[in-house]
């Protein structure tokens, strides 16, 4: 397994829309190990292919506490979407930023896992709110975009700032 780079703001390749992955296999199946060696490495409870500049519809993610717990989504799809639920939420595309989103509570949702089997599932809370970042990345859009301006323009002060120390 390898660790993978990941994408900064404002690099142009986080704005692609991915593609629909027409077959699972050996490449799909050892980008997908690598995804999620690369997601434990930096702390995240998931990573999407764009972010590691592969533009194909696959995410990683595990929200579980023993990190043991991943899972795959290849060409996910949100069926369904209810409640509302503001939460705090970091990217690891944009490392300095953390802010509160306002997401759908639940979601119902499909995806393949790396079988090429179909798998739907119903999320709520942080699994929720994670699947929807993680498609988000599959259509390039950043959590960024979903704030308000002057959250956004406040966002961008702190970046320029940290980078400007770094
Ligand atoms: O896709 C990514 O950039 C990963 C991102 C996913 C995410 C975090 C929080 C809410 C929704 C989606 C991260 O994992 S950033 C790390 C982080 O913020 C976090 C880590 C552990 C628990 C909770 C948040
Ligand atoms: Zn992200």
């Amino acid at each position: 397994m390898a660790l993978l780079t990941i994408l900064h703001y404002p690099d142009p390749r986080l704005r692609n829309k991915a593609k629909v992955i027409a077959t699972i296999d050996a490449r799909i199946r050892k980008i997908a190990a690598d995804m999620v060696e690369t997601m434990y490495a930096m702390n995240g409870i998931g990573l999407a292919a764009t972010q590691v500049g592969i533009s194909e519809r696959l995410f990683v993610m595990d929200v579980s506490e023993n990190h043991k717990e991943e899972m795959y989504a290849i060409n996910p799809e949100i069926l369904s979407q209810e409640g509302e639920r503001l939460e705090v939420e970091g990217c690891l595309s944009v490392p300095e930023a953390y802010d509160k989103v306002k997401r759908a509570l639940k979601v119902r949702f499909r995806a393949q896992n790396l079988d090429g089997d179909t798998y739907e599932l119903e999320a709520e809370g942080l699994m929720a709110h994670c699947i929807q970042h993680e498609v988000d990345h599959l259509n390039g859009i950043l959590f960024i975009d979903r704030l308000s301006d002057l959250k956004r323009e406040r966002l961008f002060k702190k970046i320029q700032k940290s980078r400007r120390q770094a």
